[in-house]
């Protein structure tokens, strides 16, 4: 924790980490630090959303059908403006960009593949509640020589390098993995610094929420009701939850990280492969709370062994708690099959 005057800048944190591998090249503790700078810049037009012309939707609709909201555009460029531009990205990947953005022809392409989620939960922007920015990084698979493109950014989540995200909160946090623990800062807009002020964040293995969209419950499979019945009501060793939705996954993922918790969007009769993305929600998340004790499942298998087919591809999500989505996956897992038989 930030106590007096002994404070740990995100950027002296890095640099300690990368200290530990003597191959490091620092590369990839600048990439976080260009993502770091992104951060503040969204931060940034966030805070003052109500204030400038920023609110309100853009008119456009993505790949995946939501209105985009201008917010949401601004996010998107920001991120890419700030890794692409460097030497250390060859292509970036994101929610509002229906293919993979190699770096521009002429400018040095990097090792590095950024995929991300601009501006989670942006139905939320006009209402002033908690959004988020989603990243995950892998290493480039494709000859150095050639442009870099989507076999670069369709990758198993267990190769990811480093993930986390920024949450857009009460205050804005910025929480990551390089796979050596999770580790969260806070921004102190006073400074323009994000400070150390979660080192090493563990997951309870028990979590004390559930969240998740219950207005779904008529559109679940039978085995989903009696996982959200069982964490609502109790069933066996599982004690009855306090609901909590907020209806932007980086918030409601940030609140049961550290507070222990279990977070599900399942298939639906309306969302058949479910409605979070593969790439750059749910397999990011999942190899952050992997790195707290947590878990993350679609059900049938762990979200970070998910060979992915398509860039915006869908996928079912229950992650959380170890206990709980264990608990989950039991039940979603066999109850699926007989039920298919
Ligand atoms: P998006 O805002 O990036 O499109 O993300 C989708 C959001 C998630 O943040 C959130 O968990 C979910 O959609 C909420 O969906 P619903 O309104 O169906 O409960
Ligand atoms: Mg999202």
């Amino acid at each position: 924790m930030v106590n007096g005057s002994e404070v740990i800048t995100i950027e002296r944190f890095i640099m300690e980490q990368e200290r530990l591998y003597p191959e490091a090249t620092g590369e990839l503790s600048n990439l976080l630090y260009d993502l770091c700078l992104a951060a503040k810049i969204i931060s940034r037009h966030v805070r003052r959303a109500g204030l400038s012309d920023i609110l309100g939707a853009a008119g456009a609709v993505n790949v995946s059908g939501d209105l985009q909201q201008k917010l949401d555009l601004f996010a998107n460029e920001t991120v890419r403006n700030s890794v692409q531009h460097t030497g250390r990205v060859c292509v970036t990947a994101s929610e509002e960009d229906p293919e993979p953005v190699p770096v521009p022809p002429g400018k040095a392409a990097g090792k590095y593949v950024v995929l991300y989620d601009p501006l989670d939960g942006s139905m939320n922007i006009d209402v002033n509640v908690s959004i988020g920015t989603i990243f995950s990084i892998h290493k480039r698979v494709t000859k150095k020589n050639g442009t870099a493109g989507l076999a670069d950014c369709l990758q198993v989540g267990k190769k990811q390098i480093a993930a986390g995200y920024i949450l857009y909160g009460s205050s804005t946090m910025l929480v990551y993995t390089t796979g050596q623990g999770v580790h969260g800062f806070t921004l102190d807009p006073t400074i323009g610094e994000f400070l150390l002020s979660h080192p090493d964040i563990r997951t309870p293995p028990v979590g004390r929420y559930y969240s998740v969209n219950e207005s779904n419950w008529n559109r679940w499979t039978p085995p989903v009701q009696r996982v959200v019945a069982a964490f609502k009501n109790g069933e066996g060793t599982v004690q009855p939850k306090n609901a909590r939705y907020i209806g932007s996954l980086v918030a409601d993922f940030h609140r049961n990280l550290i507070s222990g918790g279990i977070f599900l969007y399942p298939a639906a009769t309306n969302y058949p492969q479910g409605k979070l993305r593969l790439l750059y929600e749910a397999a990011p998340l999942a190899f952050v709370v992997a790195q707290a004790g947590g878990r993350a499942t679609d059900g049938c298998r762990p979200i970070l062994d998910i060979v992915p087919a398509s860039l915006h591809q869908k996928t079912p999500l229950v992650i959380g708690s170890k206990d709980d989505v264990a608990f989950a996956a039991r039940i979603l897992s066999t109850e699926a099959v007989v039920g298919a038989k």
